[in-house]
């Protein structure tokens, strides 16, 4: 009898799944047959013909896709740009700073052996830091060795529609630069553009920003540095990977890095240190929180703040920027982290029970030299 009554309640079930896939089919059909006619020659984007094929992020390239050397190289990079380790231009005879960015296919290793096939520029994620003074005449060429169109936004940057398109007067300054071409950027550092900014893709943006396309650039004013009075000024841009064909961000990096290869920051007691945040992210906010102490905000966007604002967790939009500082008088090993918990989880990693968009701010029980900051020290204020 129970059995019976099931087979019943079977029949029942995959009749009314029958009726409910035949309205739907019907109702798709009249749809179909009514909607205007779409080109439909493609069926996927170019950008994900040329990585994978299809399948969303960045595709994986294997565990042994790298080296041991080449794999602390790539941490090095990251270090330095933690470092502020700033790209040299080359001068030309005008006296204009040229810069070269490439934007190109690389391998780069995420955390333990996870090696994806990324874009770059100039070999590495995030692209190098450029540094800039204002007065400076400034020309970014952007050579394209992707097999897809790309180009390039400065944030904070007004390039003029004529300017910044020596090869291609079109007015257009966001016009794609195609696979094999390039196209050059130019522009005058003003004072309004002292500060911390993002540079990434223009074009695909979702895509090539999460691909690997983005960098930070830091504008200084004509004499001396943004914040003088600094011992420690170092640079974090945040980063976002979508491994695994997962189709939103599940992989988070500082300098392209996710900890434990995110590099760590190693400060003296008493120091005065300003970081400045770049988050790249091309879909996610990120709540980043420093353990030990109440940090500063200082400045938003490249534009300082009237008055700093106390805080323990700073909020980043994407594409947004912050600068905050502290005095390092708390000596210690100090998590640095996002809030957003899955964010500090690199997938398929058990090992370490902390990773992803973390790093630690080491605080040494050592005095810095000058112990009190630059400007009590040296204003002659008997503070
Ligand atoms: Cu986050």
């Amino acid at each position: 009898m129970k059995l019976r009554l099931r087979r019943f309640y079977g029949l029942g079930v995959f009749l009314l799944a029958g009726i409910i896939v035949s309205i739907k089919v019907a109702h798709h059909h009249v749809l179909a047959s009514t909607a205007p006619a779409k080109s439909v020659t493609t069926t996927q984007p170019l950008t994900q013909l040329a990585t994978n094929g299809g399948l969303p992020g960045v595709l994986d390239a294997g565990t042994n896709a790298l080296t041991a050397a080449q794999i602390q190289q790539q941490n090095k990079r990251a270090a330095n740009i933690m470092n502020e380790q700033a790209m040299k231009p080359k001068i030309s005879s005008d006296g204009t700073k040229v810069y070269t960015l490439t934007a190109e296919p690389i391998v780069w290793n995420l955390y333990l052996k996870k090696n994806v096939k990324a874009w770059g520029y100039n070999g590495q994620i995030s692209g190098p830091l450029m540094r800039f003074k204002v007065g400076d005449h400034v020309r970014i060429i952007l050579k394209n060795h992707l097999q897809v169109p790309t180009s390039l936004h400065l944030q904070g940057i007004p390039i003029a529609p004529m300017e910044g398109n020596i090869s291609d007067i079109t007015g257009v300054s966001q016009k794609s630069v195609a696979p094999g071409q390039s196209r050059v950027y130019q522009f005058t550092v003003t004072p309004d553009m002292v500060g911390t900014h993002a540079y990434f893709s223009g074009t695909d943006m979702d895509n090539q920003i999460d691909y690997g396309l983005h960098g930070a650039f830091i504008v200084d004013p004509s004499k001396g540095k943004e914040y003088p009075d600094a011992n420690v000024d170092a640079l974090f841009d945040i980063g976002a990977f979508k491994v695994d064909a997962s189709p939103t961000e599940n992989a988070f990096a500082l300098n392209g890095k996710p900890y434990p290869n995110a590099p760590q920051l190693p400060v003296k007691l008493g120091q005065h240190v300003i970081i400045r945040l770049v988050n790249s992210s091309a879909e996610s906010y990120h709540a980043m929180h420093l353990h030990g102490y109440t940090f500063k905000l200082v400045a938003e966007d490249g534009h300082h703040l009237a008055k700093p604002i106390a805080m323990n967790v700073l909020t980043l939009a994407p594409e947004e920027t912050a600068d905050f500082e502290f005095i390092a008088n708390n000596p210690g090993t100090w998590m640095f982290h996002c809030h957003i918990l899955d964010h500090t989880i690199n997938p398929d990693d058990n090992v370490d029970p902390m990773q992803g968009l973390m790093t630690n701010f080491i605080v040494s029980k050592t005095t810095h030299s000058k112990s009190m900051p630059k400007s009590m020290s040296m204003s002659g204020s008997g503070m």
